[in-house]
């Protein structure tokens, strides 16, 4: 696997440096100062692998090339910006990029309710408390028809865990449940909130993934023309949140949405962490099935509870069976003779990074320690074979 690890570009806190004396040979990042929709200029692009390059690195991935919401919904605009997207994919490639991730989750990207979940070692982990998100949903937001949308019995423990908190803790609640959504530092007011999902109310999941797939058959062809391999990220969670529609949770989804537009170019970002949390999803039977059209491959790992919550646990650790995941890749790049890039996919928050401040589940040590787990997994494989 080619070792990379995501970078937020010039502002963040883990230098080009520190990713590079951590092993990697690449790095993930993005233009993330140009808005959504617009289209990525070629001398932005350079200068941003210019940099990367001067530091000894390559930019292996783009992660990500955000897909902007009038195209999710097909509505509005969403011919002007499929233009921008297929000329921003000629850019890339122009520039000598070759993999772009994207997604296609509405309105918000992932989701955890606690960013510093408390691990038994000490060390801090990011967390998705079903009943914290419940209460976030119906008391907070407030929702239209949230409630009716659950059991009683997780309203009542909702309710419970809501009335248990300080003003202060819900405050914190409402900013670290929009952590994941695209945007300033200022977190999205709830009348904002509200109309986002809102401008949903008439897409159901068959109609969004019509709407992914038009855009597949739009994009798919410039991409493969352009020599680039398109990797989408599935939903995290890996279900309908806020009564939106998600469409890339499971394997069918996984198939169908290659079967809609079939090219080499039209792929996979195989996110463990993500596909992981649903008990219904057979990663390894995944990387078997799929392989061809894995091109990109974040590795992480969580635990889930019968109640619906999970934490991100160590990378080897959790309900994925890493090693066995691991073994099925390492087989399939010895078929195909290709090295597929991968990032350790988040890391706890764990020695000297427990006292800075760094991005959710992006700080320096613990995605240190996954990637040298898993580096040296890969390589103990390998050797073996
Ligand atoms: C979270 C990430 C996601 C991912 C996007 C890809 O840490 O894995 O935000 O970058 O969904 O478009």
């Amino acid at each position: 696997m080619e070792q990379t690890m995501r970078w937020f570009g010039p502002s963040d806190p883990v230098s080009l440096a520190h990713i590079r004396q951590a092993g990697c040979t690449g790095v993930v990042t993005a233009l993330h100062h140009i808005p959504v929709g617009d289209i990525w200029p070629v001398v932005e692009i350079q200068k941003r692998k210019d940099e990367i390059e001067a530091a000894g690195l390559t930019w292996t991935v783009i992660e990500s090339l955000p897909v902007h919401e009038d195209i999710k919904k097909r509505s509005g605009n969403f011919s002007h910006y499929i233009e921008n997207y297929k000329v921003s994919l000629h850019n890339v490639a122009a520039c000598g990029l070759k993999v772009v991730t994207y997604n296609f989750m509405p309105v918000l990207d992932w989701l955890r309710t606690d960013p510093s979940y408390a691990m038994p070692d000490g060390s801090k982990a990011l967390r998705f408390e079903k009943s914290a998100f419940l209460a976030f949903d119906i008391f907070l937001l407030k929702r239209p028809g949230a409630e009716s949308e659950y059991s009683s019995e997780e309203v009542l423990a909702a309710r419970y865990v809501f009335e248990h908190m300080s003003e202060t803790q819900k405050e914190t609640l409402y900013k670290n449940t929009l952590m994941g959504l695209p945007g300033g530092n200022e977190p999205f007011t709830k009348e904002e909130i509200l109309t986002m999902l809102a401008s949903y109310k008439n897409i159901d999941a068959h109609a969004l993934k019509q709407n992914l797939f038009y855009f597949l058959e739009q994009v798919v062809p410039a991409a493969e023309q352009a020599g680039l391999k398109m990797a989408i990220h599935p939903d995290d969670p890996p279900y309908p949140v806020l009564g939106l529609p998600r469409v890339v949770s499971t394997e069918q989804d996984a198939h169908d949405l290659i079967q809609a537009a079939p090219s080499p170019a039209n792929g996979l970002c195989f996110c463990t962490g993500s596909y992981g949390v649903r008990a219904d999803n057979d990663l390894t039977g995944m990387v078997q099935r799929l392989g061809n059209h894995i091109h990109f491959l974040h590795l992480r790992n969580t635990r889930r509870d019968a109640a619906g919550n999970f934490y991100e646990a160590d990378h080897l650790d959790g309900d994925t069976d890493m090693v066995r995941v691991v073994k099925e890749i390492v087989l399939l790049m010895q078929r195909t003779g290709q090295s597929i890039p991968m990032r350790p996919d988040h890391g706890h928050q764990m020695l000297d990074d427990l006292t800075k401040k760094t991005n959710p589940g992006y700080s320096a040590i613990g995605r240190l320690r996954g990637l040298a787990e898993l580096r040296g997994l890969e390589q103990g494989l390998a050797h073996l074979r």
